[in-house]
C-alpha cells in the first residue's frame, strides 16, 4: 500500500510535531481497519501485517525521523509511535482470531457426523473353547487350594527329560517324539518340567500343591486325535503322607466336574518314568453310561489322563527327601477332554479357526 512519505518540514514545525504524528497514525489506523475488512484468510492477513507493521511500512518510516527531532519532543513522538504499533497489532490479532474461528466452524460443518446412520455390523469375539476349559479347570483347582505355575515352552533336555528320570538313550524318550532346537534345547513335550522347576525353587523344604497349564509340542503326525501342538494341565502335590487315594479322590472330582456328577473313574496300571506306580485314568463313557458303545469301543470307559505317585528318583533330583515326602502327579490333555465333552470327532477343528465351529461355544 503506497503511503506518501511524511512531510519533514511539516513534522519539524515546532510545537506541532506530536500532534501531526498522532494524526498520521490515526489516519493509518483507519486505513488498516478498512484493509482488514477485505482480508479473507491468513495469507491476506500476513500481507496486510507486512504493509502496516513491516520494515517498509509507513509507521516504521516515520519512526526513522525521531533522530531529527529536538530532544524534548522525542519521548512524546516515540510514545505515539509505540502506542500506534500496539493498536495495529491488536487489530491484526483480532482479525487472526476471527479467521481461525471461521475456518474451525467450516471444518466442523464439513466433518459433522450423522448420528442417525446405521452402525456397521460387528460380532463380539469370545474366549476359545480350549482356553475356556483351561480356565474352568484352573477355577476348580484354585478352589481346592492349588497354585498356578507356568514354565517356558522352549525347554532344556535336562528339565524335559533328565530330571524326570528319563536319561539320554532311555527307551522312554520314544514315548514322546521331540522337536529339538539344538543339542540341548527343545520344545517341551509335556508340562511335567514345570513340576521340576517348582520343586527346585521350593528347595525341598515345603509342601507343593500346583497345577501348570500350557502349550506342548510333539513331532506327531496330525490326525483326528493327535496334534503336533496341544494343551496340557499338569498337577502336582508333594507333602508328608500323600497317598494314591488322595490322587484318586482328586481325579474323580475332576472327572465329575468335566463330564457330569454321575461319572466314575478307573485306574489302569501304566508306565511313566517319573511316576511309580503309574496309571492311565479312564472315565465311564457319557454316551452309553458305561454299558459299551461305538464311542468307547464297547469298553464302557474312555481314557482321559496319565498319573501316578512321583518317582523317588524325581523327588531326590528336585531336592525332596522321599523318606519324608511323597507326591502324586497327573497330566491331562485339554483337547481330548473337550472332544469327549462336546462329541467333537476331530482335534483339528480346534485349530483351523472356522468361525462356524468356534461360534458354537460362545
Ligand atoms: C504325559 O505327557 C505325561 N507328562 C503326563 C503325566 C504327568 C503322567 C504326570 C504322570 C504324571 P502323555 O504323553 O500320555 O503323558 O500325554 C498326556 C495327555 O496328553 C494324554 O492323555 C492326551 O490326552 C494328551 N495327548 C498326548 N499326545 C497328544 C497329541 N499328539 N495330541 C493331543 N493330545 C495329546
Amino acid at each position: 500500500m503506497a503511503v506518501p512519505a511524511p512531510d519533514r518540514a511539516f513534522l519539524f514545525e515546532k510545537g506541532r510535531v506530536s500532534m501531526d504524528v498522532n494524526e498520521r497514525i490515526k489516519a493509518l489506523e483507519e486505513k488498516l481497519i478498512e484493509a482488514l475488512k477485505k482480508v479473507e484468510d491468513h495469507n491476506d492477513l500476513q500481507q496486510t501485517k507486512a504493509e502496516f507493521l513491516g520494515k517498509k511500512a509507513e509507521i516504521s518510516q516515520i519512526m526513522k525521523h525521531m533522530k531529527d527531532l529536538p530532544e524534548e519532543e522525542r519521548p512524546a513522538f516515540g510514545k505515539a509511535i509505540n502506542e500506534g504499533k500496539q493498536r495495529f497489532s491488536e487489530l491484526i490479532e483480532r482479525k487472526r482470531e476471527e479467521i481461525r474461528r471461521r475456518e474451525l466452524d467450516q471444518k466442523l460443518k464439513q466433518e459433522r457426523i450423522d448420528v442417525t446412520l446405521d452402525a456397521p455390523d460387528y460380532t463380539p469375539g469370545s474366549v476359545h473353547i480350549i482356553h475356556r476349559i483351561v480356565e474352568e479347570i484352573e477355577d476348580l483347582f484354585i478352589g481346592m487350594g492349588y497354585r498356578i505355575e507356568e514354565g517356558p515352552e522352549i525347554e532344556t533336555d535336562e528339565y524335559n527329560f533328565e530330571r524326570l528320570n528319563i536319561p539320554k538313550d532311555h527307551p522312554a524318550r520314544d514315548m514322546q517324539d521331540t522337536l529339538y532346537i539344538d543339542g540341548e534345547r527343545l520344545l517341551r513335550t509335556h508340562t511335567s518340567p514345570v513340576q521340576v522347576r517348582t520343586m527346585l525353587r521350593y528347595g525341598g523344604g515345603e509342601p507343593v500343591k500346583i497345577i501348570c497349564p500350557g502349550a506342548v509340542y510333539r513331532r506327531d503326525d496330525d490326525d483326528a486325535t493327535h496334534s503336533h501342538q496341544f494343551y496340557q494341565i499338569e498337577g502336582l502335590v508333594v507333602d508328608e503322607h500323600t497317598t494314591m487315594s488322595d490322587l484318586k479322590g482328586t481325579l474323580l472330582r475332576v472327572a465329575r466336574e468335566m463330564f457330569g456328577s454321575d461319572r466314575e473313574i478307573r485306574l489302569r496300571p501304566s508306565y511313566f518314568p517319573f511316576t511309580e506306580p503309574s496309571v492311565e485314568v479312564d472315565v465311564t463313557c457319557a454316551n452309553c453310561d458305561g454299558d459299551g458303545c461305538g464311542v468307547c469301543k464297547q469298553s464302557g470307559y474312555i481314557e482321559i489322563l496319565g498319573a501316578g505317585m512321583v518317582n523317588n528318583a524325581v523327588l531326590r533330583m528336585s531336592g525332596y527327601d522321599p523318606e519324608r515326602y511323597q507326591g502324586f502327579a497327573f497330566g491331562l490333555g485339554i483337547e481330548r477332554i473337550a472332544m469327549l465333552r462336546y462329541g467333537i470327532e476331530d482335534i483339528r477343528h480346534f485349530y483351523v479357526n472356522d468361525l462356524r465351529f468356534n461360534r458354537q461355544f460362545t
